[in-house]
């Protein structure tokens, strides 16, 4: 009798503590409302009617906390088809949710409604989201904040503020008008006329003085800066006049801090920098600047955004707010719109963290190897038509391991969870280049791409070797080339072409940068290495808009496990048609 009656109340306790661990462990949900509007907006004195998330340029901010369940509720009330993807979340079994149209989800049409339902998992840090559907994200992005779970520190000086800075890039005229004519003609698409840092361009720009963001410090302070390049086409340098940034985090992984003047960021990369602000009041404000790293032979928006650092000065000194406006506007020294040298320094002092706590699971040994080239290539120009490709019987094309991808008219995820993928895509991706050449040589006489809807599938669980290696037959470019559903470790990287003999042995395989987007060196490779432990289908591509829209593209197929949680879930209920 008296045994049970002890035994129920201390059940109903273990019960009780177990739920609230629990509860902390799993987060909680957050909820947003994403409606996709169109609003008026004025900048460098033309005003456009844009595609908006809640009338907001940039969209809004998402905060969530490792552990949290995000319900993003997206309306489309815009003629557009819309997706929006939630760029560097790993979307573990929840692929349904990962974004690119055609890929995981048929489009939102008008006046319909999906939901994003997606867990944060074992991720903090700066991510964003961003539209993935022709070139919409041009106006449609935001940034996607994770915090660390309550009570975890950042492995970092507690900064006073945290700001994000997000990079983009702004046409007068409509970009969907310019990529669909860029398509039909086969050129190059007309550039961008401003770069924006949080959606403006700055005081270097025409009739853009009032369009500048401020950043208002306070002297001996820590400010963490959360820097999103989310511009099409361009990989960015960016600076503080006279101020040192630490770097401490990379696409939302920690890495060990680095003190560097100038940072680069290629479009989908994120870089959380520590700035810490002058231990009195400087006698200048400050000019933030960003403008591109560009390797490719084609034109290119060489233009620079500037921001303001401005040291707030309490009113009763005699740094007054007029005094302020006559102190010298101090502007940094960027590195040569080509310095490919500052660029190769930057990127070799990125390293995991890899401590106790935030280790850097490095895949040891191989199951699969690829290699695969990147570049640009052509296609025929249709008979009764004038291009204006390279030749005026061309159009620009670009491909992986010489196949440009055909997006499909269905998502290739839906094909392929109910088993319908046969007319849809086919599974035989090649491993390496069909045809070996100099891929960094002289290039080959015949420019033209294949073309194809084609995957490479992988067992649950394959460890995989990727080595992206560029090609000059266009001209050697780097190609920031982006993974969905995964982080990878940056193990090698090199000039020329990729050697299989000798490259491997200076693989860094303790300490490599783990993150979403790497750079392909412009006239080299890149090897890289993944644990296929998502099921699902996951997109990979260039994050240069122009070049994905050229056919720079693939996805690979990742089958589901035997354990209930190495499955991909069913399909929401809401998931869009095509
Ligand atoms: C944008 O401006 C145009 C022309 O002035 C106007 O007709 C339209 O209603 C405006 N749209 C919005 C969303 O405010
Ligand atoms: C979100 O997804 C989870 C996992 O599939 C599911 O249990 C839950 O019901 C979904 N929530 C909504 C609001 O759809
Ligand atoms: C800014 O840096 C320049 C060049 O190093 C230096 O000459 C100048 O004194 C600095 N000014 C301030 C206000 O820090
Ligand atoms: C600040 O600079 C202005 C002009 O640049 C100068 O007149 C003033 O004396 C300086 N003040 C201090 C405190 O250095
Ligand atoms: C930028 O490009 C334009 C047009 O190609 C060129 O005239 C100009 O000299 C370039 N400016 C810089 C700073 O490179
Ligand atoms: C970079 O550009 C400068 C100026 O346009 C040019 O002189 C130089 O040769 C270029 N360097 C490389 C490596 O292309
Ligand atoms: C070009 O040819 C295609 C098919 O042969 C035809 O549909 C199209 O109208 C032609 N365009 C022009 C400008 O003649
Ligand atoms: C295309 O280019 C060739 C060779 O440069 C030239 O002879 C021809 O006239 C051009 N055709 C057109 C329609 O411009
Ligand atoms: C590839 O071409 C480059 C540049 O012409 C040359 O230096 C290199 O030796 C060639 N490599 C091979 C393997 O032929
Ligand atoms: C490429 O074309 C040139 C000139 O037409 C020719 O001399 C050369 O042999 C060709 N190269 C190959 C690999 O076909
Ligand atoms: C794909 O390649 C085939 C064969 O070369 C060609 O006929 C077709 O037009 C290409 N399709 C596209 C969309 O480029
Ligand atoms: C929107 O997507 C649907 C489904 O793929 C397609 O049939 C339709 O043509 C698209 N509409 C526009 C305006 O692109
Ligand atoms: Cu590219």
């Amino acid at each position: 009798m008296g045994v049970s009656h002890f035994k129920i109340p201390l059940f109903l306790l273990s019960l009780i503590i177990f739920c609230m661990f629990e509860h902390a462990l799993a987060g909680t949900t957050k909820h947003y409302n994403f409606e996709i509007r169109h609003q008026n907006v004025t900048r460098l004195c033309h005003t456009k009617s844009i595609v908006t998330v809640n009338g907001q340029f940039p969209g809004p901010r998402i905060v969530a906390r490792e552990g949290d369940r995000l319900l993003i509720k997206v309306t489309n009330h815009v003629q557009n088809n819309i997706t929006i993807h939630w760029h560097g979340i790993r979307q573990l079994q929840s692929g349904w949710a990962d974004g690119p149209s055609y890929v995981t989800q048929c489009p939102i049409q008008t006046g319909q409604t999906f939901v994003y339902n997606y867990t944060i998992v074992g991720q903090r840090g700066t991510l964003w989201w961003h539209a993935h559907i022709s070139w919409l994200r041009s106006t449609l992005y935001g940034p996607l904040i994770i915090l660390p779970k309550l009570n975890a520190q950042y492995p970092f000086a507690k900064p006073h503020k945290e700001v994000p800075i997000i990079f983009g890039e702004w046409w007068n005229a409509d970009p969907e008008a310019i990529i669909t004519q860029a398509l039909q003609t086969g050129g190059g698409p007309n550039v961008s006329d401003a770069y924006t840092i949080n959606g403006l361009p700055g005081p270097l720009y025409n009739c853009s003085h009032k369009d500048t963001f401020k950043l208002k410090v306070k002297p001996g302070k820590i400010y963490l800066l959360r820097l999103i390049n989310a511009a099409l086409n361009d990989e960015l340098f960016f600076s503080i006049a006279n101020h040192t940034l630490t770097v401490v985090e990379t696409d939302a992984v920690y890495v060990k801090p680095f003190a560097t003047n100038t940072i680069l960021i290629t479009p989908g990369q994120t870089t959380n920098v520590i700035l810490k602000t002058n231990s009195h009041y400087p006698n200048a404000t400050f000019l933030m600047t960003a403008r591109p790293y560009a390797t490719g032979l084609g034109t290119f928006d060489n233009t620079t955004v500037a921001a303001i650092l401005e040291y707030k000065t309490p009113s009763n000194t005699h740094h007054s707010a007029a005094s302020l406006k006559n102190l010298p506007l101090l502007k940094p020294i960027l590195p040569a719109l080509n310095d490919t040298s500052f660029a190769t320094k930057f990127t070799n002092k990125l390293r995991s963290l890899a401590s106790a706590q935030f280790p850097a699971n490095v895949p040891q040994k191989v199951d699969k190897h690829f290699f695969f080239t990147v570049g640009l290539g052509t296609t025929p120009c249709p008979q009764n038509q004038t291009c204006q490709g390279p030749t005026n019987s061309t159009k620009f094309s670009a491909s992986v391991n010489n196949v440009s991808f055909i997006q499909p008219t269905t998502a290739l995820l839906q094909t392929h969870f109910f088993g319908q993928s046969n007319r849809v895509y086919t599974p035989d991706f090649p491993t390496k280049p069909l045809v070996p050449f100099n891929y960094t040589g002289t290039p080959p006489n015949n420019t033209m791409v294949s073309n194809g809807t084609k995957v490479v599938v992988l067992p649950f669980n394959t460890s995989v070797e990727l080595v992206m290696q560029d090609t000059s037959i266009l001209g050697a470019e780097s190609h920031p080339l982006h993974l969905h559903g995964f982080n990878f470790f940056v193990v090698g990287q090199g000039f020329g072409n990729y050697d299989p003999n000798k490259d491997p042995a200076n693989f860094n395989l303790d300490d490599p940068i783990e993150r979403n987007t790497v750079g392909v060196p412009s006239g080299g490779w890149v090897a890289i290495r993944f644990l296929a432990d998502n099921p699902g289908v996951w997109f990979m591509h260039c994050h240069l808009e122009v070049h994905t829209s050229w056919g720079l593209k693939m996805a690979w197929v990742v089958l589901d496990g035997k354990l209930p949680n190495q499955k991909l879930f069913p399909p929401p209920a809401d998931l869009p048609m095509c």
